[in-house]
C-alpha cells in the first residue's frame, strides 16, 4: 500500500477553492456576495467580541472564510450513484433526507459532506445534491422523453470515473492522481450553454416543470449557487439591495435570536442567461443564484421538533408561503412563535435541546467520582454550541422556489421515499443526529479522560 496517499480532506479544500474560483468567474455576482459577507463578517466580530472568542475557542473563525455550500440536481440514478463514488475521494458522505416534493418540487435529495469533526475543520464544504423524481410527472410521454434524454448523457469525464475507480481499489490517491482529479471532477459542474435539446424539447420540459429543462436540457449538473457563510445575515440581507443585488422576500429559518439554532438563509434571483439550442435557435435559462447562510447551534431530536412546531405554527399564521406581500407580517409571527424556545445556551444544555462540545477549562483537581453537572458547575468543564452542518427542507424548498419562481405551484401526492432514493443513490444516508450525538460524546470523553475522571 502506497504511504503516499492526500487525505480526502485536503482533495476536498482544493476541490472547494476550484470550484469557487470557477463559480466566481462564472457568475460574477457571486464575487460581489463575498465581499459583502467578509465585510459584514468583519464587522461583526468587532461588534460582538464575545462572538469572536466564542468562534475562536471552537476553532471556527479558521474555517469562516472558506466556508461554503453548493447545489446540483442530477437526472438517473447512475448518475447520483456515481456522485456518490466522486464526492467519497474527497471524503463526502451522503447525510441526512430530504423530500421536496410536499413543496412542489419534484426532487427528493441528501447532502454531501464530511462527517468527523475534525475534518469539517479542515474543509467544511457540503453539496446538496437532488435526484429529480421523473415518476412524479404524470404527462407519460414526457416523462419517457426526458428519460431517454437523460440516458444519452455521461455528466463525468472518463479520466474522473478512472481515478474515482483508482482511489476504491487502491483505498487513496497520490498527489498527482489527486490534483488531476480535481481538475476533472470540476467539469461536471460547469456551466454549458449550449442545450442538449432543441428549443422545443426545451420549452416541453420547461411547461411541465421549470427544474425539469433546468435537469435534462443541459450536458451536466451545472452547480446552481455556491454560499458563503455569515455571521449576521439581517445584516447581509439589507446591505443586498444596496449593491444593486436584489433579494429574496424573506430569510428562511428561525428569526434573528441571541443564541442562533440551526441555519437562516436567504438568495438573490437567479441569472437569465444566453443559451444556444440544439438546430441552433437562441433563447435563454434562469437557473444560477446567489445564496447566503447563517449558522447556529444544532438542535437534538427533542430541540428539532420544538423547531418544526413553532415554525409551523407562524407559516399557519399567514395564508400559502411567504412572500413579498406578507413578509412583515410573517417576520413578526416568527419572532411571537419562537418566543417559546429557549435563547440561552445554559437552557438549550439544560434541557437537552441542542448539541454542544466540551472543553477543558485548565482548572484541576477534579473529584474522580463527579458527574458532569458537577464539572461544569465546578468550573472543570465548559461547553460551546456545536454548529449545525445540514440543511433544512422548508428552508431548501423556499430557495428553490425563490429561483425557480414559478408562480402557480404543481400539487404532488406527498410520498417521501428514502428507500427509493437509497437504492438510487447505492448506499444509505447518514443519520445526521447520530453524527452530532458521537462529536458531543467524543468531546466529553476526551475531558473526562484528560480530568482522570471515569466516564458514566
Ligand atoms: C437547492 C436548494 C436548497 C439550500 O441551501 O437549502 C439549498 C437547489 O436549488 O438545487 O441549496
Ligand atoms: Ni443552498
Amino acid at each position: 500500500m502506497s504511504q503516499n496517499f492526500v487525505n480526502p480532506d485536503q482533495i476536498r479544500a482544493w476541490f472547494s477553492r476550484a470550484m469557487s474560483d470557477m463559480y466566481k468567474s462564472e457568475v460574477p455576482l457571486y464575487d460581489t456576495l463575498l465581499d459583502l459577507v467578509a465585510q459584514v463578517n468583519a464587522k461583526t466580530l468587532a461588534a460582538q467580541p464575545e462572538l469572536a472568542a466564542q468562534l475562536a475557542r471552537t476553532g471556527e473563525i479558521e474555517r469562516l472564510d472558506i466556508e461554503r455550500h453548493g447545489a446540483i440536481r442530477v437526472g438517473t440514478a447512475q448518475e447520483l450513484s456515481n456522485m456518490r463514488r466522486v464526492f467519497a475521494v474527497m471524503g463526502m458522505q451522503p447525510v441526512g433526507y430530504y423530500d421536496l416534493s410536499p413543496a412542489g418540487v419534484p426532487v427528493h435529495s441528501t447532502a454531501f459532506r464530511a462527517t468527523h469533526e475534525a475534518s469539517l475543520q479542515a474543509s467544511p464544504f457540503r453539496v446538496f445534491t437532488s435526484l429529480l423524481r421523473l415518476e412524479l410527472i404524470d404527462d407519460e410521454a414526457l416523462r419517457e422523453k426526458a428519460a431517454r434524454i437523460l440516458a444519452a448523457r455521461q455528466i463525468f469525464t472518463d479520466r474522473a470515473l478512472e481515478l474515482a475507480a483508482r482511489f476504491e481499489a487502491q483505498g487513496g490517491l497520490d498527489e498527482a492522481d489527486a490534483r488531476e482529479f480535481v481538475a476533472e471532477a470540476l467539469h461536471t459542474f460547469r456551466w454549458h450553454s449550449e442545450a442538449t435539446v432543441s428549443l422545443a424539447d426545451y420549452q416541453e420540459l420547461h411547461g411541465q416543470h421549470r427544474l425539469i429543462a433546468d435537469v435534462v436540457a443541459f450536458k451536466g449538473p451545472h452547480i446552481n449557487h455556491l454560499t458563503p457563510r455569515t455571521l449576521d445575515i439581517d445584516e447581509a440581507q439589507a446591505e443586498m439591495p444596496r449593491r444593486g443585488v436584489s433579494a429574496k422576500a424573506v430569510i428562511e429559518g428561525p428569526p434573528p435570536r441571541k443564541c442562533p439554532i440551526l441555519l437562516r438563509q436567504t438568495s438573490f434571483k437567479a441569472l437569465e442567461e444566453a443559451v444556444r439550442f440544439a438546430g441552433s435557435d437562441a433563447g435563454s435559462h434562469t437557473a444560477r443564484f446567489g445564496e447566503i447562510e447563517q449558522r447556529g447551534v444544532a438542535l437534538t431530536r427533542k430541540g428539532r421538533a420544538l423547531y418544526d412546531h413553532l415554525l409551523d405554527l407562524a407559516r399557519s399564521r399567514i395564508s400559502g408561503a411567504p412572500n413579498e406581500g406578507n413578509a412583515d407580517a410573517y417576520m413578526r409571527n416568527l419572532q411571537d412563535s419562537f418566543a417559546a424556545f429557549p435563547d440561552d445556551y445554559e437552557q438549550l444544555h439544560a434541557q437537552g435541546l441542542a448539541y454542544f462540545r466540551y472543553f477543558l477549562t485548565g482548572k484541576q483537581g477534579a473529584e474522580p467520582g463527579a458527574d458532569l453537572q458537577t464539572l461544569i458547575a465546578q468550573g472543570h468543564i465548559r461547553f460551546e454550541p456545536l454548529v449545525y452542518e445540514d440543511f433544512l427542507p422548508v428552508s431548501a424548498a423556499g430557495i428553490f422556489q425563490s429561483n425557480l419562481g414559478d408562480k402557480a405551484q404543481a400539487e404532488y401526492a406527498q410520498n417521501a421515499s428514502q428507500a427509493a432514493f437509497e437504492q438510487a443513490l447505492g448506499a444509505k444516508v447518514q443519520d445526521e443526529l447520530a453524527l452530532y450525538q458521537d462529536t458531543q460524546d467524543r468531546s466529553l470523553a476526551a475531558c473526562l479522560q484528560a480530568l482522570g475522571v471515569q466516564a458514566g
